[in-house]
């Protein structure tokens, strides 16, 4: 320990600098003593003529705690090198001296700690009498003493020269203590003043303690301090050892942190304080010489405990308690070498005379450094604390950055979820308020049959895979808008769940090349390769646009799925959305009550539109197409149906639609046109269980219309859910309903299926013929499907006939049946009934031409 050894050299190094005191020009004399009664009044005269004088056979006169007044006298024996007697003790009360030259008083003097300072023969702490001896003279020294504290009177005679050289040099040794201790109790006072901690204060205050202890001691703060009041000098002795104890002890418990360290001596000490503390009170109220026999008898067990604390703290593995130890070690030490000195243990030299001053100047230099290093410690583990606080602010801050990263993206496939794409939209929304965007869902259909065919684990690789390539795609799509860009990742796709996806484009610039978004979409639709398997997801898009669509992302999102799941979407991979796919919207909610009402209430009304067969020129059928007039919002007969379908509401729709078809022919028949009237039916009808019955029932009712109402189904629609919608065809066969395949070669079905289905005749889709003159490969279509329908056995009708060179077109390729806006728009009955009759009036070779 660096410190232990520097403080070794530096006493060391002060006791070569003051060479021993040899007391060569001072003696002490034989000495005769009488002790008294303290009220005994004598004279000089009569105290030396009186009985009872003793020799004293110590070299030092000491009768303790005694209020006895004591007699000494002794002679001077080298006369011509004496002129100073010295009484190193400043702290007696009353001191009578007399020089008797040959019997007679020669000089006197009187002085003591109880008289104002300036009263004593010569100004120095201990009590001094100045004389000067004449040759031939026999000299004898008497003095009377009383005193309430401590009866010792360690006297010396000096030569007077000689005494003040010594003291010069005893003072510059005062002078480097005092300023050691009074440069520790500032530097520490500084500390306090500015960290504001009570135990550089404790410090400041026990070491202030001790300072005063030792000047009032040594006599010097009753010089200096308070030279006119010796009541307070009497005082300053009782108090000053209490409050320098008190303080230390307060001192030691918060350096040695005994409150945390070791409870039963925090308990201990806090009791010696109390003790301590009691004390310097009672000190002002009581009687001095109680006080300093109380003051001594408390003293003693708190030096013993602050002796004894710091080694019991180092053996306890206390780091502070090392300092601490040391400390106190260097004025135990100290005090025990002046002790034993006094008692003559050890010859008197610097070390053993001012032992216990060097000891609490070295105590004082060792706590002072022990707090300084304190201070750097604690600034050390403040910054490593503040340093570890910092750390664990950024771990902190990582784990949420993580957590908000996870919190943000889909675990399996890495991109943004569903809250992250419904943040960034809405941020668009508010941040680019005037622009269009178009926000596109992606459905993975087949995603149930991969599973159920490859296992879970590897469809979360195909959707891996998947989330890749559609990501990549987006990327390419003109118009693309990033969801999240940083520096090492960029995504414009999102995974809403694991079978959605989800991207955003800039409306504007997407509409405005849609060739180019159409051609990069259709990459979405390629399968995933996986392992050399090409597995089809089957994806369908839906697209909703803000704002015409939704103000929201929740709004948008909702509608681009309703738009993914329609039938167009289901047709051609692709759908925006609109109202009439939608029945979930609130406007739709209106219309489906309003529809409701309008089927219960015969609002709805059966358009019907001419078949003409072109090989008689005759009207052989209607079709019935459904109305809504009197609404407020016109609503296409289409969407009508949509919603009938999404709703439920096509069963009661079909069943009127029937009902009001069989009365309309009922109509015709009273005016003489035997005709058949087909209806279109729903691929839902077909799914109700009791349609067919109710079919038949309905037939019976009616046995005029037997077989003269023909039911129109689409091929797409029946695709959905083939085996029974064959089941349920048959069934109608069965009872005598004729069908008829509508809208044959919109799709995409097998000619292999229809052929299964109990259907007499085929129409041909108007996407097909309404074109037909124009188109050469249309004709090469619709020649190729009359000649192979009639193989096969059906009737051939062609919709959506808008002009006459197709009708001849068609009337020259063997077609049966024509049917469109060139014969007639469909018509309501009344105004049917006016066509038919103009018609009718037409010859017959003109009737083809005129209309
Ligand atoms: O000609 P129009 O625009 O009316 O017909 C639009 C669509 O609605 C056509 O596909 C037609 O088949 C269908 N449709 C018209 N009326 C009915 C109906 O009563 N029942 C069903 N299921 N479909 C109909
Ligand atoms: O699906 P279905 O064939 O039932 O549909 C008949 C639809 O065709 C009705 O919406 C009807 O109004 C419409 N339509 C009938 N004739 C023509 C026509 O000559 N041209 C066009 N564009 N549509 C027609
Ligand atoms: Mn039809």
């Amino acid at each position: 320990m660096h410190l232990a050894r520097l403080l070794a050299v530096l006493v060391i190094f002060l006791a070569l600098s003051f060479p021993g005191l040899a007391a060569s020009d001072s003696y002490i004399p034989a000495i005769d003593y009488l002790r008294l009664a303290p009220d005994d009044q004598r004279t000089p005269e009569q105290a030396l003529n009186a009985d009872g004088w003793q020799t004293l056979n110590e070299k030092t006169p000491n009768f303790g705690y005694s209020r006895d007044q004591v007699w000494l006298q002794f002679p001077i024996t080298r006369p011509e090198n004496t002129s100073l007697l010295e009484i190193a003790y400043p702290h007696l009360d009353h001191i009578r001296f007399y020089l008797l030259r040959d019997g007679e008083v020669h000089l006197r003097y009187q002085t003591g700690d109880r008289r104002v300072f300036a009263d004593r023969p010569v100004g120095h702490p201990h009590f001094l009498f100045p004389f000067q001896l004449e040759p031939g003279h026999d000299y004898r020294i008497l003095l009377n003493v009383a005193t309430e504290g401590a009866m010792q009177i360690p006297l010396k005679l000096w030569n007077n020269r000689s005494f003040f050289e010594q003291t010069s040099v005893e003072s510059q040794g005062h002078a480097l203590y005092y300023g050691i201790l009074i440069t520790a109790i500032c530097f520490n006072l500084f500390v306090f003043l500015a960290l504001r901690e009570s135990i550089y204060l404790y410090y400041v205050l026990s070491t202030l303690g001790y300072l005063i202890l030792i000047g009032t001691l040594n006599g010097i703060t009753y010089q200096f301090l308070w030279p006119n009041l010796p009541a307070v000098q009497s005082n300053a002795m009782v108090l000053s050892i209490p409050l320098a104890l008190l303080f230390t002890l307060l001192f030691s418990r918060a350096f040695l942190k005994l409150q945390d360290c070791s409870p039963r001596l925090n308990h201990l000490m806090l009791i010696t304080i109390a003790l301590n503390a009691a004390l310097a009170l009672a000190t002002v109220v009581i009687d001095y010489g109680v006080a300093i026999r109380l003051t001594v008898a408390l003293a003693i067990p708190s030096c013993l405990l602050l002796a004894i604390v710091g080694p019991l703290q180092w053996a306890r593995g206390n780091p502070q308690a090392v300092y601490y130890t040391l400390a106190w070690g260097a004025v135990t030490i100290g005090s025990a070498i002046t002790a034993a000195n006094k008692y003559g243990l050890i010859p008197t030299g610097f070390i053993s005379v001012y032992g216990m001053q060097l000891g609490s100047a070295l105590q004082a230099i060792l706590l002072s450094l022990a707090l300084a290093i304190r201070i750097y410690h604690e600034r050390q583990e403040k910054v490593l604390a503040q340093e570890a606080e910092l750390k664990a602010l950024e771990a902190r801050r990582n784990a949420e950055l993580r957590l908000m990263d996870q919190a943000l993206h889909h675990p399996l496939t890495g991109l943004p979820n569903r809250s992250h794409y419904e943040l960034r939209l809405n941020e668009l929304i508010r941040s680019q308020p005037g622009k269009e965007f178009g926000v596109v869902i992606i459905h993975l259909n087949n995603l149930y049959s991969v599973t159920k065919t490859l296992g879970h684990r590897n469809t979360d690789r195909i959707l891996e895979l998947a989330s890749k390539h559609y990501n990549a795609v987006a990327k390419d799509v003109p118009g693309a808008i990033a969801l999240e860009h940083t520096n090492n990742r960029t995504f414009f796709m999102a995974s809403l769940d694991p079978q959605t996806f989800a991207f955003v484009v800039d409306a504007d610039q997407s509409l405005s090349v849609p060739r180019i978004v159409l051609r990069s979409i259709e990459d979405i639709r390629y399968p995933v390769d996986f392992l050399g398997m090409q597995v089809p997801l089957n994806p369908q898009l839906g697209v909703a646009f803000y704002p015409t669509h939704g103000t929201d992302a929740n709004t948008l999102i909702r509608r681009a799925v309703i738009a993914e799941g329609s039938d167009r979407a289901r047709d051609r991979g692709i759908a925006y959305y609109k109202p009439s796919r939608d029945s979930y919207s609130a406007d739709r909610l209106t219309l489906v009550s309003d529809l409701r009402h309008a089927i219960n209430n015969h609002e709805l009304i059966l358009y019907l539109q001419p078949k003409l067969c072109l090989r008689s020129r005759m009207i052989v059928g209607f079709e019935a197409l459904i109305r809504w007039p009197g609404r407020e919002q016109p609503i296409r007969p289409d969407e009508i149906i949509a919603v009938a379908e999404q709703t439920g509401l096509i069963k009661p729709l079909t069943r009127w639609v029937l009902q009001e078809a069989l009365e309309m022919r009922g109509r015709l028949l009273e005016i003489g046109w035997d005709a058949g009237i087909a209806v279109n039916i729903s691929p839902n009808n077909l799914r109700e269980p009791d349609f067919a019955v109710f079919v038949q029932r309905l037939m019976q009712s009616y046995q005029a219309h037997a077989g003269a109402i023909t039911f129109e189904v689409t091929e797409t629609s029946m695709m959905q859910d083939p085996t029974n919608s064959l089941k349920a065809l048959n069934a109608l066969h069965s009872a005598g309903i004729p069908l008829s395949i509508d809208d044959f070669g919109s799709g995409y079905s097998s000619l292999s299926y229809i052929k299964q289905l109990p259907a007499g005749e085929i129409k041909i889709d108007r996407s097909l013929v309404t074109d037909l003159s124009e188109r050469e490969q249309d004709r090469v279509i619709v020649r190729t499907t009359i000649d192979m329908c009639h193989s096969l056995g059906y009737t051939v009708v062609a919709e959506g006939v808008e002009d006459e060179q197709t009708l001849a077109l068609l009337d020259e390729m063997g077609c049966d049946l024509v049917q469109g806006y060139f014969l007639s728009r469909p018509l309501p009955f009344e105004e049917l009934t006016g066509w038919l009759e103009r018609f009718n009036r037409q010859p017959l070779r003109s009737r083809i031409s005129a209309s």
